[in-house]
Parts: structure tokens; C-alpha cells; sequence
């Protein structure tokens, strides 16, 4: 096991790391901006390092003071959280280059699925079903067409070095296409310095599912059902939940084996989310994430498994603490993204949080690294908070969800807690039946 680890993030995803590490014994480094002196992530580790200025090219994201700042504490091991280097198949090599372990799955791993088209073709490889479309990349105009026509319209131009939706275009006729083609090259190039394209079957309403994975790196791996996070803005999750209202146990079984069996073929290591769409009763394989996420906190309250502890485990060799004959799922999570923004135009509104107080009682888990009078810094992810609530069913999830809205105190700032509020009073909600486009829909229709 670790004796000492470096935390390379902020936020409350720091302290979910950090609490991990408590547990297991294992000493931590913070590293923080200069801007980021007084967080909470700051004050609870064994020590600190400042690795530079507010903003995150400069800090989070130098990865040579964050080398630096392990080799000065004698950290042996690194934990990216989610975001900043934690997809950085780069900072994985670096970090090993040093004798430093970094916390999650190997670097030609993070490469691969970093490439949509061959992260693609390895899941088809693997048995995934994926989204029917081209065989790889297309430059040729006249390639596009014949596949366009072969697979039918409407279709989606999506970039090869995408994700998070940029540089996505719909073709919904051939007409269309040409058009499409030039746009989606020239926004992925701007964007990502890269402008191969590839095409896929466009899905009108499907729904946004994503199957939890967790791999030994040795050819064992187990799957911890799906979550459903369909409920997003402009490819920004919202609201997530475990399971998915859309699937039943049968369903869940069949596309985590599938999952499993792929993650162990690849010998994939540590925690990784395998995201799906879902229409009409089929999965389709998009992308793969070779991260701890965001939402992992609802898959925990049904599994009552620490998925971070895992990633720790299994990063230094000790393989899983659980197989697949052991996991039991119980009840319902719901997950409500806390952010300092104005609920219906999701403009960031950071500033000092005059009062704050969370809610508790059974079944609800706050992970948050704000507290009264902290002053929340423009420069990072708008994200303050989780609300986690689990149940024995949706229904009593919901019931709950509502009390515990109702207690939550976030004074000084606005946040995205009265639209939580709302979708609790929508009957779409409450029934479970919503796609990837509700949310857009809703906040167009009542704004
Ligand atoms: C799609 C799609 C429809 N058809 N692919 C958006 C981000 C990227 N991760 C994949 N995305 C999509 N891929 C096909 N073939 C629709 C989306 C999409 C979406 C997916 C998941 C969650 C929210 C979304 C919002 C808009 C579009």
C-alpha cells in the first residue's frame, strides 16, 4: 500500500480523495493555486504545496510543479480526481518516468479511448455494440455520401479527437452533408488542433446511460450497474441517477457482463465509465471514461462499494475487494449537481457564501468543500456541491430529495437549487420519461 499521496485537484473531489486516504491510513499532499489558499481540501490534508497562480494551465494543470511538489513531500503515489490531468495520458507516462504511481488506469489505455474512432473500434473489438457508421475516419466527400446513404439519414459528423459534443453536426439529408462535413472539420480543428471526422447514425431520443466498470489491470473486472445521465445542458450533467428508470435487471445484466468481460479482455485497471445511448430497447457504445466521475458518488449509495478506495487498491497491486458475485444492488440515488450559477441561464455566479447549512438524516450525503464564509473563486469549474440521496425506491429517493432540497441553505450566491426544486414538481420527472433533450426543452418552455 501507499504511504503518501498527492491529491493533483480541488474542490470537493479532493476531499472525497483525501477521506478515501484517511481511511486507508495513507498520508496526503494537497497541492492548491494561490487562489486557493483558504479551501477546504487545503486545510484537511497532512500538507500543501502551492503550485502556482489562480489560473489552471498554471497550477492544476502544471505538471511539472506537480511532479516537483511529489518529490518534495516523498508522495509515492498521485490521485487526479476528475477533470484537470486526469485523462492525461502524458501526465500518467511523466508521473511513472519518475518512479510515482499514477492512480488510474495505464497511459496507452487513457490514449486510447482519448481517440474517439479507435476507442471505437477497440469497444467493437471487445464485443460492445456500437453506433452503426463509418470505418473510421472520413476525408472524402463522395466516402461520406455512400456511407451516409448505406447507414441512413439523418446522420451525425462527430470529431475524432471530440467529446463533451464539440464539433458534432447533423446531416438530416444528403443535401445537408457537404455543408455539415466542412463545419464539423474546420470547429474540430479550432478546437482541438485536429480536424479528422468520423459518422455515425444520428439517435433522435435516446438516453444517456453509462455503465461503471472497475478492473484489477491483471484481466479481472466487475461491473456496478449504470447510471442515467440523460438529464443534462449543453453536455453539462445536471441530475443523475442509479438505476436508470429505463432499464430493467435483466437489461442491466446483460449490457454489465458485456461491459465486464471487455474490461477484462483489455485488462483494463481501476475505476472507468463505459457510456452508452439508449433508444428503443438497444445500447450504443460512444465513448469510454478513463476516470473517477462526477456522479460516481450514486453508484457507491447503491453498491456500497468505495469506488475510490478500489482505485487505490488496485493501483498499488491489491487487487479488487469485491467480485461479481458480490455485488448486491439496493434502492435508488439520485444525484443534484450543486452550482454557483443562476438556475435558468447557468451564468456562473461565484462570490462569498455568507450562510450555509446541508442537509442530513438517513440517506443523504452532501460532498461539498464549501463552508460558511468561504468566498467561492471565479477561475474554476462552477460546481460546489453533491447532493446525494438514496432510497429503497425512487419514489421514497424523490420524497427524500425534496426534504432534503428543502434544508439546504446556500446564502450570497445563486445556485442550481430551486431547479431541483422544479423537476421534483414535474410529472416527465416523476414518471421517469425523459431523454438526452428534455432538459433543454423544459428550461426553453418555462424561462
Ligand atoms: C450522439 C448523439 C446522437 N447520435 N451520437 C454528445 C456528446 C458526445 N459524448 C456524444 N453525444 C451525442 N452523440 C449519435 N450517433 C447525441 C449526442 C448527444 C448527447 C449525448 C449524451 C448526452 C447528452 C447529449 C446531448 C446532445 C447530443
Amino acid at each position: 500500500m501507499f504511504s503518501k499521496i498527492l491529491i493533483a485537484n480541488r474542490g470537493e473531489i479532493a476531499l472525497r480523495v483525501l477521506r478515501a486516504c484517511k481511511e486507508l491510513g495513507i498520508q496526503t499532499v494537497a497541492v492548491h493555486s494561490t487562489a486557493d489558499q483558504n479551501a477546504m481540501h487545503v486545510r484537511l490534508a497532512d500538507e500543501s504545496v502551492c503550485v502556482g497562480p489562480p489560473p489552471s494551465r498554471d497550477s492544476y494543470l502544471n505538471i511539472h510543479q506537480i511532479v516537483a511538489a511529489c518529490e518534495i513531500t516523498g508522495a509515492d503515489a498521485v490521485h487526479p480526481g476528475y477533470g484537470f490531468l486526469s485523462e492525461n495520458a502524458k501526465f500518467a507516462e511523466i508521473l511513472e518516468a519518475h518512479g510515482l504511481t499514477f492512480i488510474g488506469p495505464t497511459s496507452e489505455h487513457i490514449r486510447i479511448m482519448g481517440d474517439k474512432i479507435t476507442a471505437k473500434k477497440t469497444a467493437e473489438a471487445l464485443g460492445i455494440p456500437v453506433v452503426p457508421g463509418s470505418d473510421g475516419e472520413v476525408t472524402d466527400e463522395v466516402d461520406a455520401a455512400r456511407i451516409a446513404a448505406e447507414i441512413g439519414y439523418p446522420v451525425l459528423i462527430k470529431a475524432t479527437a471530440g467529446g463533451g459534443g464539440r464539433g458534432m453536426k447533423v446531416a438530416r439529408t444528403a443535401a445537408e452533408l457537404s455543408e455539415a462535413m466542412s463545419t464539423a472539420r474546420t470547429e474540430a480543428g479550432a478546437a482541438f488542433g485536429n480536424d479528422s471526422v468520423y459518422l455515425e447514425k444520428y439517435l433522435g431520443k435516446p438516453r444517456h446511460i453509462e455503465i461503471q466498470v472497475l478492473g484489477d489491470g491483471e484481466g479481472n473486472a466487475i461491473h456496478l450497474g449504470e447510471r442515467d445521465c440523460s438529464l443534462q445542458r449543453r453536455h453539462q450533467k445536471v441530475w443523475e441517477e442509479a438505476n436508470s428508470p429505463a432499464l430493467n435487471a435483466d437489461a442491466r445484466a446483460r449490457i454489465g457482463s458485456i461491459c465486464a468481460e471487455a474490461m477484462a479482455k483489455l485488462k483494463y485497471r481501476g475505476a472507468g465509465t463505459v457510456e452508452f445511448l439508449y433508444e428503443n430497447g438497444e445500447f450504443y457504445f460512444i465513448e469510454m471514461n478513463t476516470r473517477l466521475q462526477v456522479e460516481h458518488p450514486i453508484t457507491e449509495a447503491i453498491t456500497g462499494i468505495d469506488l475510490v478506495h478500489e482505485q487505490i487498491r488496485v493501483a498499488s497491486g491489491g487487487g479488487l475487494s469485491v467480485r461479481q458475485e458480490d455485488v448486491r444492488f439496493s434502492g435508488h440515488a439520485i444525484e443534484c449537481r450543486i452550482n454557483a450559477e443562476d438556475p435558468r441561464t447557468f451564468v456562473p455566479s461565484p462570490g462569498q457564501v455568507t450562510h450555509y447549512h446541508t442537509p442530513g438524516g438517513l440517506g443523504v450525503r452532501v460532498d461539498s468543500a464549501v463552508y460558511q464564509g468561504y468566498s467561492i473563486p471565479p477561475y474554476y469549474d462552477s460546481l460546489i456541491g453533491k447532493l446525494i440521496v438514496h432510497g429503497r425506491t425512487r419514489v421514497e429517493c424523490m420524497m427524500r430529495l425534496k426534504r432534503a432540497l428543502d434544508e439546504f441553505v446556500v446564502d450570497g450566491i445563486k445556485t442550481t437549487i430551486p431547479l431541483f426544486r422544479e423537476l421534483l414538481d414535474n410529472p416527465d420527472i416523476a414518471n421517469g420519461e425523459y431523454d438526452i433533450h428534455w432538459l433543454e426543452s423544459f428550461l426553453r418552455e418555462n424561462s
